[in-house]
């Protein structure tokens, strides 16, 4: 059996500071908000203090981007905006390693998705856009598309360094300027970002990086200098920063929850199935907007299934996000732990099947062990509700009707998974499918040149590719 074995500091690779301050006009400052600690979640110790916005930093944070946009970026030129992205991606892949373990160790993710999925998407995100910046007037996007002005963005704690780069990559790439709220519990590579942007030179107010709790958040999307809301986050809030903004004429993308289906029809390859299942769920500790958390298999290979399922499930290795080998590391806080836990046991009392991995968890730190449930039916909460932790629901369906019909009973919309041979059915089904992005045999590929985002509750607007634009323009 593998064992837990404890890192070696990674303090230095990380550059972990004592302290870090927030990024406003070209400057870190002191907020005047209420410090807060940033905690490593996988051994609970705290890592950094970090200082905070009030209202009236965020009023200087808007006014500054306000400046940047009349003065300089509104109106360079798109060539010239590009070199300053460009220069942005190449110094993210150059400080590759410090933020790859600085976010394992702000957010507990594995170190093996930090370095192979969120730095070099992050950077990738940069590249793609920078690439944008001098041809918006030949992207179909009208004759002369002007930016918005200033976008006020708000991003979650599940990918820190690439929610900010998916924000603020296309925001320059179309001339706006930004401040961007990160989350509380994951500020620290976002700072470091701000670290880059000023070392890259961007003119001062061009991005401003301000930390702080949901209420800075609220200050930001409503302050009237804002043109361009850009939120990630709950369905909830979600739902109370649409109804907030009402009226006001603002532009507004919102991407939020999902209870993504993955569907298996039983001529699929099963082991090749497996693989996608554990990705599409376990990757990032299921703490992903678009995590196919729902599996809905065929009937008659559903046995077959859950047995090679427990089976690949058994090998994952739970523990030290900095350990090479750690497949599913930390849940991200205390309270998405105990979101997690009241969700698991409700699956339990309203009658589903609970299967476990039997890894150990690690004494200390917020882990969860990877949970299969079984015997699902459409009614439980956990089949209903986003759970944001590695736990896998499992229900059947008998006819390919059926499966579209369960995979579209949701209030959600923004993934879904497929898995057949039949190349017929892969389209048949996409087309069925209520669902921003749907996967055929794969699961969780990111590209920043595919358009992201979702239907219904989990919100509207794309992120990526030439769709992504539009949300930064104005045609
Ligand atoms: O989200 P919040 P939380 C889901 C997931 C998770 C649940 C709760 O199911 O369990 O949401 O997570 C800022 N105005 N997702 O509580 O509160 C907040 O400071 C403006 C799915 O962390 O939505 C943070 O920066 N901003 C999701 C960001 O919003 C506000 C990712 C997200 O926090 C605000 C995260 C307000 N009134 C959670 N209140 C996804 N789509 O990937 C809070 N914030």
């Amino acid at each position: 059996m593998w064992e837990y074995a404890p890192a070696p500091e990674n303090r230095d690779i990380a550059n972990l500071k004592p302290s870090y301050r927030m990024f406003l006009d070209g400057e870190f400052v002191e907020g005047a908000g209420e410090p807060l600690k940033t905690v490593n979640p996988a051994t609970e110790e705290v890592l950094a203090e970090v200082s905070t916005a009030d209202k009236n930093d965020v009023d200087r944070a808007v006014k500054a981007a306000r400046r940047a946009y009349d003065r300089v970026w509104g109106k360079m030129p798109g060539a010239e905006r590009a070199k300053y992205i460009y220069r942005i991606a190449r110094m993210i892949a150059e400080r590759a390693r410090e933020l790859a373990v600085l976010e394992s160790l702000d957010n507990g993710k594995p170190i093996k998705e930090s370095r192979d999925v969120d730095v070099p998407t992050a950077s990738a995100h940069f590249f793609y856009h920078a690439g944008w910046a001098d041809k918006l007037g030949y992207a179909g996007l009208g004759p002369d598309p002007r930016p918005l002005g200033v976008a006020g963005q708000v991003i979650p704690w599940n990918f820190p360094l690439l929610m900010a780069a998916w924000k603020i990559a296309p925001a320059l790439a179309c001339g706006n300027t930004v401040v961007l709220k990160p989350a509380e519990t994951t500020p620290l590579t976002a700072l470091v970002l701000a670290e880059i942007i000023q070392q890259a030179e961007l003119p001062p107010g061009v991005v401003n990086i301000l930390p702080g709790a949901g209420d800075v958040g609220a200050e930001l999307v409503s302050h009237a200098g804002v043109d361009k809301v850009a939120f990630t986050g709950s369905t909830d809030v979600g739902k109370l920063i649409q109804r907030s903004l009402a009226g006001k004429g603002k532009k507004v993308t919102l991407e939020l929850g999902g209870k993504a289906a993955n569907v298996v029809f039983d001529d699929a390859p099963l082991d090749q199935a497996v693989e996608g299942i554990v990705n599409g769920i376990f990757f990032n500790q299921g703490h992903v907007c678009c995590a196919g958390s729902r599996l809905l298999v065929q009937e008659s290979v559903a046995d077959e299934l859950i047995e090679k399922l427990h089976a690949r499930v058994s090998t994952l290795r739970i523990g030290d996000p900095l350990d090479k080998n750690t497949d599913v590391g930390a849940i991200n806080s205390r309270e998405q732990l105990t979101k997690i836990t009241e969700l698991v046991e409700s699956g339990e009392s309203e009658g589903a099947e609970k299967w476990v991995s039997p890894c150990p968890l690690p004494d200390k730190g917020f882990f969860f062990a990877p949970t299969v449930f079984s015997g699902v039916s459409q009614a439980m909460r956990i089949a209903r509700e986003e759970i944001f932790g590695p736990v896998l629901s499992v229900l059947t369906f008998r006819t390919p009707d059926e499966a579209i019909a369960k995979a579209n009973n949701t209030p959600y919309g923004l993934s879904a998974g497929i898995w057949t041979e039949k190349g017929s059915r892969i389209l048949w089904a996409a087309n069925k499918l209520r669902a921003g992005v749907v996967w055929a045999n794969t699961f969780n590929r990111f590209d920043p040149t595919a358009p992201f985002g979702g239907y219904q509750e989990s919100g509207f607007g794309r992120e990526g590719g030439r769709t992504g634009l539009e949300a930064y323009l104005d045609v």
